[in-house]
Formats: C-alpha cells, sequence, structure tokens
C-alpha cells in the first residue's frame, strides 16, 4: 500500500532543488577557472542579466547575491524613510530587510482568498510618516497591483514587490515584476529557479538599473568615486553560470509542478474542511513554487497541527509557510500594528495552512501516498 512506500523509502521535504547535469555544468567552470574572473559584473553575470530580461520580459534585471540583499539594495535604491506599509504573512527576510534599513514596519492584515495584503486595510494604516509600501505576492499570486497603485498615486508613496515566489509569472499578458517601482526575486534552493543562492532588483528605467548596480557594489561608480553607502551583494560567477544553464530547463521543470499540482487538486478537492489555493484567473505562467492547503480545524478529523505531524510520522515533511506570522516574533511583536485584532484574517490563515511537497522529482507514486494520508488522516 501506498503509506507504507514512504516509510520505506526517503524522507520527502516540501522541497528538493532541481541542479543540471553536472557534465553539463563544467564547460562552464572551466572557462571560469580559464579567465580567472570570479565576479564583480563578469560575463556570465552580464549574460544571465541579459536572458532573463527576455525570459522574464522586463526591461531591467540586476543580480543579486540573495533574495534577502535585493530586498535591502531596493528600499535603499528609492531611499525609503520613516514608515512602510507591509504584510505579516510571509517570510520573516520582508520585514527584516526593513528593520535593516531603519524603517518602522506598519502591519496590514491580508484578504483571505489570496493571502495577499487586503488593498481596502491600507488607506487606514497611512500616516504622514508613510513613503512606501512593501508588499509580497505571496505563492507567486499577484497583489491587487491596480488597487495597489491607486493608493500609492494619491498618497505619494513608492511600491516594492517582493516577488520571491513569483518568478515567470505573469499577470494577464505582463509579467507581474513590471508592477511597482521595483520587485525583488529570490533564486534561493527552494525556489523554482535556483542559482543555489541568488536574487535580483527588476526595474523599469537605466537610471535605476545603474544606481542599484552602484549599491550592490558598495556605491563605486568608477575607480574613484562612491556615489553612496552601498554594500557588497554581487552575484558571482559560479551562481550566474548556473542561472544560464537551469535556464534551459526551467519550462520542462514547471510542466512537471503543473503535473503534480493537477493531481493534488483532482484528488484533494471537495474534502469538507480542506480548502485549496486557488490562484487568480488572470495569472498565467504559474510557476507551482508552492501547494498550499488550509485546514479549519472545526470540520476536517485533525487540525493543521495534527495533519503537520501526522505526515512527518510517515516522513512526508510540508512546511506551515507562513506560520508564526512575522508579526509575532521578538524584534516585532511589540509594534502596535503587531496587535492581532488588527491582524484577524493574517492569524486565521496562518493557523490553517500547510504547504505540501512540490518539485519536479517527486513521483507521482509519492503524490499519490501524500494524498491517501491526508484523505484518511483521523
Ligand atoms: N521574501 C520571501 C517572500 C521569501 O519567501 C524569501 C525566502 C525571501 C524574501 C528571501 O530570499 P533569500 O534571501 O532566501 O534568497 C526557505 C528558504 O531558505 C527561503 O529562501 C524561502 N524564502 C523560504 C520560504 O523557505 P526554510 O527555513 O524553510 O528553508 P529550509 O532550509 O528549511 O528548506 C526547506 C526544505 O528544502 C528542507 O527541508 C529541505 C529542502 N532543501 C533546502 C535547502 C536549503 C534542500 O533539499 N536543499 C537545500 O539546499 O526557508
Amino acid at each position: 500500500m501506498g503509506t507504507k512506500s514512504i516509510t520505506r523509502n526517503e524522507t520527502i521535504y516540501v522541497t528538493k532543488p532541481t541542479l543540471p547535469s553536472l557534465d553539463e555544468f563544467l564547460p562552464y567552470l572551466e572557462k571560469i577557472w580559464g579567465s580567472k574572473i570570479l565576479t564583480n559584473n563578469g560575463p556570465f553575470h552580464q549574460e544571465l542579466e541579459a536572458e532573463l530580461a527576455n525570459f522574464l520580459g522586463v526591461k531591467y534585471v540586476s543580480l543579486f547575491a540573495n533574495g534577502t540583499l535585493a530586498l535591502l539594495t531596493a528600499l535603499q535604491t528609492l531611499k525609503i524613510s520613516g514608515e512602510v506599509i507591509t504584510t505579516p504573512f510571509s517570510f520573516v527576510a520582508t520585514t527584516n530587510a526593513l528593520w535593516w534599513n531603519n524603517l518602522k514596519p506598519v502591519f496590514v492584515d491580508i484578504e483571505p482568498k489570496y493571502c495577499n495584503i487586503d488593498p481596502e486595510k491600507i488607506e487606514e494604516a497611512i500616516t504622514p510618516a508613510t513613503t512606501a509600501i512593501l508588499a509580497v505576492h505571496v505563492y507567486g499570486n499577484p497583489c491587487y497591483v491596480e488597487r495597489l497603485q491607486d493608493l500609492a498615486d494619491t498618497y505619494g508613496l513608492k511600491i516594492i514587490y517582493d516577488a520571491a515566489h513569483a518568478f515567470g509569472n505573469n499577470y494577464g499578458d505582463s509579467s507581474i515584476l513590471n508592477f511597482g517601482d521595483l520587485s525583488t526575486l529570490s533564486f534561493h534552493a527552494t525556489k523554482p529557479f535556483n542559482t543555489m543562492e541568488g536574487g535580483a532588483i527588476i526595474c523599469h528605467d537605466a537610471k535605476t538599473k545603474q544606481r542599484i548596480d552602484y549599491l550592490k557594489n558598495f556605491g563605486f561608480a568608477d575607480e574613484t568615486r562612491v556615489m553612496a553607502p552601498g554594500i557588497n551583494s554581487k552575484m558571482n560567477e559560479m551562481q550566474a553560470a548556473l542561472g544560464l544553464l537551469q535556464l534551459k530547463y526551467h519550462k520542462q521543470n514547471i510542466e512537471k509542478r503543473a503535473e503534480i499540482a493537477k493531481r493534488y487538486r483532482d484528488k484533494l478537492k471537495g474534502i469538507k474542511g480542506l480548502t485549496l489555493f486557488l490562484p487568480n484567473e488572470r495569472l498565467n505562467n504559474y510557476n507551482y513554487s508552492y501547494f498550499p492547503i488550509f485546514i479549519d480545524e472545526k470540520t476536517f478529523p485533525v487540525s493543521r497541527d495534527g495533519l503537520y505531524f501526522l505526515l512527518r510520522e510517515h516522513k512526508v515533511f510540508g512546511r506551515r509557510y507562513f506560520y508564526p506570522l512575522i508579526s509575532q516574533f521578538p524584534t516585532y511583536r511589540g509594534l502596535p500594528s503587531a496587535n492581532a485584532q488588527n491582524l484577524k484574517t493574517a492569524e486565521r490563515i496562518s493557523s490553517q495552512v500547510l504547504c505540501l511537497p512540490i518539485y519536479p522529482e517527486l513521483d507521482m507514486q509519492t503524490v499519490d501516498t501524500i494524498i491517501e494520508l491526508i484523505t484518511n488522516a483521523k
């Protein structure tokens, strides 16, 4: 029986990084070893920026060592100050980037359908000190981008999208990354497109791209001019070379993810107390980075945590992305906006969510076993 097969075999994690064959990577490494250009805007770095801009359908890509440094630098790029409106339902890096920039996070609740920041609650959180909105396209699903832009235009705010989950996703005909002032990406090992560690800022004009590139290289404009107190957040040549190779296989990897998501959806739909995450109908080229389900313990036979631990007993390590909420961590829980009354929907969703394993290598037999464990849970 399926349930037994997982106990016999390997442990299943929420994700497993996809890598090309070593044979294919070796020629890239030989080039690096031969040229001794290891970092600082080398040839692979330049090539990957150009290829990604083309692949993603955006104007400018600036590569970073990881997604967190991309976020930190995006805030520096736009000289954001004072208070920033953001979501508590994200990976902690989103709010940490504000803290590292000495900015005050103001948490606003999420809407229940897509788990993104609720535009209807933003206005009441704006004060004279508000300068920006830092929103997250949670699970790669677009925020209410038009409504957020309306608010930003009305109140003179910048918008930065943490698009760590949204690599390759389109909203209608356009990349999600074309909305807002800047968007940031993560190419971490756990993401559908990975360079082991890595990230990027997407911007819409050449001058901003230049400022970002100064900032990620200590602020250097040339050998003698430092334009700003920059940081070192550059992607190195090995990461960039890997990215070029990963891009070749991206489409086929996403197709495999899509098949797994379909299987989960087909078999888990209609179960009492279990809600599937259904992305916005205008989302195209979905990357299926996560497969979240939501458990209502009043009507499902076990609680979310009950199911989480039951799966673990069978060596299936789903993840509760995002639990706890960022607003519950010690650094942030003292903030006025962090109180549970202000964040009712985020509190509820965070207590119900469980992300199931999804990655190209995951075989259908294992997917069926996971489904069986869920449907037989008691
Ligand atoms: N903004 C958002 C919205 C984000 O989600 C993230 C990152 C960021 C910003 C920051 O971007 P980066 O600075 O990371 O580029 C993981 C990732 O570490 C993190 O990148 C990601 N979001 C977050 C949602 O998930 P953990 O603590 O859950 O990772 P970890 O190490 O427990 O990995 C999960 C599973 O993946 C493991 O159980 C096994 C598997 N795994 C992981 C790694 C690292 C592997 O098989 N191989 C590996 O190398 O945070």
